[in-house]
């Protein structure tokens, strides 16, 4: 039987390329030096297409695969895959949910305790001999007892507040309803205005899309005020870059610790003269356990497609 075509947006580690390319004909858009030429090519072949969440599939792309089926996204975030264009052309959509809801909670978490904790400075303290010469780092921030709100209270968001009452943190949430698998504990505020200027470390764990852009914008930024934390671990878009930058700069935010950027893995390089901020390359589900659960439940969702089965877990 001949293999179905697809097209690879981006790289995958060996355990999943080796499979792939054993099921399905590849073609590599990523490593194509001549894209075009390569979309015009074997455009017209291919059915279905295998990508990242922070790589989708473009409206020109899909464009540019007239017989496309199915576009599998490795990443529960399909904010950058183009659903207009998909369902005009009634072009199936998976994702990968549940499998790295714990990892990117435990990064986020992990992002405000290093952060509050200045665990950074500190571990050059001791490598660069500050700790002799110098004496004793300088205190930080205590972490338990505080409050913690959490904007978007998903699968993800849940999960961070779930190990923030483990620390003794105060839970309160946004959503655009209160939640009633949220223990009574958790407060819910509507306004994410009001939520940010309750808490010491807002969360965003919001699904992005065109309603959620910059939805931390100067307000909200202002209303966490210059002892707050930021931590974004969903995507750049929901917050607005330009705020928050000239907020760490002008010290009226405290500090962000973030995990996605406008314009990844080329971030704004204002960030990088800040040292009120902890910055990581969108790797909030890297690990090789959850990465091994992502790229399986896309295959398999390419998989049940090509077969004729349900999808897995299907957007569209
Ligand atoms: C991945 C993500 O880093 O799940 C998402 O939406 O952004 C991340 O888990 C990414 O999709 C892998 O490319």
């Amino acid at each position: 039987m001949t293999k179905p075509q697809i097209l690879q947006m981006g790289p995958y580690p060996e355990w999943d390329q080796v499979p792939l390319e054993a099921r399905f004909t590849v073609h590599r858009y990523d490593l194509a030096a001549d894209k075009s030429a390569l979309l015009a090519g074997i455009g017209g072949a291919v059915r279905g297409i295998a990508t990242r969440g922070e790589l989708g599939a473009s409206a020109e792309l899909i464009a540019a695969c007239p017989g496309l089926e199915v576009i599998c996204v490795y990443g529960v975030g399909y904010d950058a895959v183009n659903l207009d264009a998909c369902r005009a052309r009634g072009i199936r959509v998976t994702n990968t949910p549940d499998v790295l809801t714990k990892d990117v909670a435990d990064l986020g978490v992990a992002m405000m305790l290093t952060l509050s904790r200045g665990m950074i400075g500190a571990e050059s303290w001791v490598r660069d001999g500050s700790w002799a010469t110098k004496g004793l780092y300088p205190l930080k921030r205590r972490v338990w007892g505080k409050r913690a709100g959490v904007l978007g209270l998903g699968r993800i968001g849940y999960e961070v507040a779930r190990r923030l009452a483990g620390f003794d943190l105060e839970i309160s949430y946004s959503d655009t309803s209160a939640k009633d698998f949220a223990p009574g504990k958790w407060a819910f505020v509507a306004d994410p205005v009001a939520l940010a200027s309750q808490v010491d470390f807002l969360f965003v764990t919001l699904a992005a899309s065109t309603a959620t852009r910059h939805i931390v914008g100067e307000k909200v930024i202002e209303a966490l005020g210059r002892e707050g934390m930021l931590i974004n671990i969903s995507r750049a878009s929901n917050i607005d870059e330009d705020a928050l930058l000239a907020a760490l700069e002008n010290r009226t935010l405290g500090s962000a610790a973030l995990d996605v950027f406008e314009g990844e893995p080329h971030l704004n390089p204002r960030f990088l003269a800040l040292d009120n901020v902890l910055l990581q390359p969108h790797h909030a589900s890297g690990t090789i356990e959850t990465r091994k659960a992502m790229g399986q439940l896309m295959r398999d969702n390419l998989s049940a497609h090509f077969a004729g089965r349900d999808l897995l877990t299907p957007v569209l």
